[in-house]
């Protein structure tokens, strides 16, 4: 039998430690955090990793959002499909990272800054909700250098699909902008995820520019209202939105670009391009009390959608494919997937 082709799905991004803990509402107000978001720290949000390490029995888990779907999307592939690149430290923290990824079978390409730390997050729990304050550290450093290394590009060019975490626009534009062009000249599938409304609301400008490439975009409700509002669409309709987002300009006219909303516990929604419907594929909800976190749901849908754009499965597959394994994440601590790994067998 021919053997699969190794690496067909290659991802970027922030690689983050994640320090989290079960917060509560003082914690949030101590650092003037909302209950379900995601920010850059600023000084103010210095102490909080050792406080929620100190007193909150934080866990440390392997993060970062891309890191997180590409895990994921490896979870169900075959061993060897996905690789991903990023920036991290050479510390304890970018050990964990590195350990944790060899054993969901991901390849990293870190580009590696010894003077500075690994990124992290802090992550605070409050029931179904989760506030994620994050320190790029070396996650910041990563440039276009490393991408274009030929060790590197050789992966990037053996690639048939790219996935690119949205929160990679605070970081280097130009490197998305190589993986976007790259997908467009080849035909290749170029999968964006706009990751926490402030990307929409503050990265506008390399966030549109990249715009003409997305063969798909992915966000979550509070994502598309923040895209909406900072792009003027005049509709806080979700449906709407998605349409809008499906029919934006598009470089290659090969693929139709497909908008896809996750809105948690209410339905997926899909537009694409061209089309007057928009579908809803509804959740399968889970029992509340086997609900362990949401931290990392957004991503693990991401990682299930990707395997499915690989594997070159209809679109409502890959959708189900996304809600399946989003549904085993929220089970874990973190974002993480279940061990021993169960098996995807068909539409739900
Ligand atoms: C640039 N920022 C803010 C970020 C992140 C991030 N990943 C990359 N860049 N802020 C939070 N995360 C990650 O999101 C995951 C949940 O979706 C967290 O590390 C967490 O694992």
């Amino acid at each position: 039998m021919a053997q699969t082709k190794e690496f067909r799905l290659l991802c970027l991004e922030n690689p983050l430690l994640d320090i989290q803990a079960f917060g509560d509402e003082a914690l949030l107000q101590k650092y003037g955090l909302k209950a379900n978001d995601a920010i850059l720290a600023e000084p103010q949000h210095q102490e909080i990793f050792e406080d929620l390490l100190n007193n909150y029995d934080a866990k440390l888990i392997a993060g970062g959002a891309a890191q997180n779907t590409a895990r994921g999307a490896q979870y169900i592939l075959p061993p060897n499909s996905v690789v991903y690149l990023g920036g991290a430290g050479d510390d304890k923290y970018a050990a964990i990272l590195r350990d944790a990824c060899k054993q969901a079978g991901l390849r990293v390409e870190y580009r590696v800054d010894p003077k500075v730390p690994t990124g992290r997050c802090g992550v605070v729990i409050t029931g179904h909700n989760r506030s994620m304050c994050t320190e790029l550290g070396a996650a910041n450093h990563y440039d276009l250098e490393h991408l274009k290394r030929p060790d590197i590009w050789a992966l990037v060019e053996n690639a048939e699909a790219y996935y690119v975490g949205g929160y990679h626009f605070t970081v280097c534009p130009p490197a998305i902008m190589e993986l976007a062009k790259q997908a467009a000249e080849h035909n290749k599938p170029f999968i964006l995820s706009l990751s926490a409304p402030f990307i929409p609301q503050f990265f506008k400008d390399p966030l549109d520019e990249s715009a003409p490439y997305w063969d798909y975009v992915i966000g979550n409700e509070t994502e598309a209202a923040a895209y909406a509002e900072s792009h003027g669409l005049g509709t806080t309709d979700v449906k709407e939105i998605a349409k809008a987002l499906a029919n934006l300009p598009k470089i290659n006219t090969q693929r139709k670009r497909v908008a896809i909303i996750t809105q948690g516990t209410e339905p997926t929604i899909v537009a694409v391009q061209g089309e007057e419907q928009v579908t809803e594929y509804p959740v399968h909800p889970i029992p509340k009390e086997e609900i362990n976190d949401t931290n990392g749901a957004g991503d693990a849908f991401a990682g299930g959608f990707c395997a499915g754009v690989v594997e070159g499965r209809p679109l409502a597959e890959c959708v189900d494919m996304g809600q399946w394994l989003a549904k085993l994440s929220i089970r874990e601590l973190g974002p993480s997937y279940p061990f021993p790994k169960q098996a995807y067998t068909g539409k739900q």
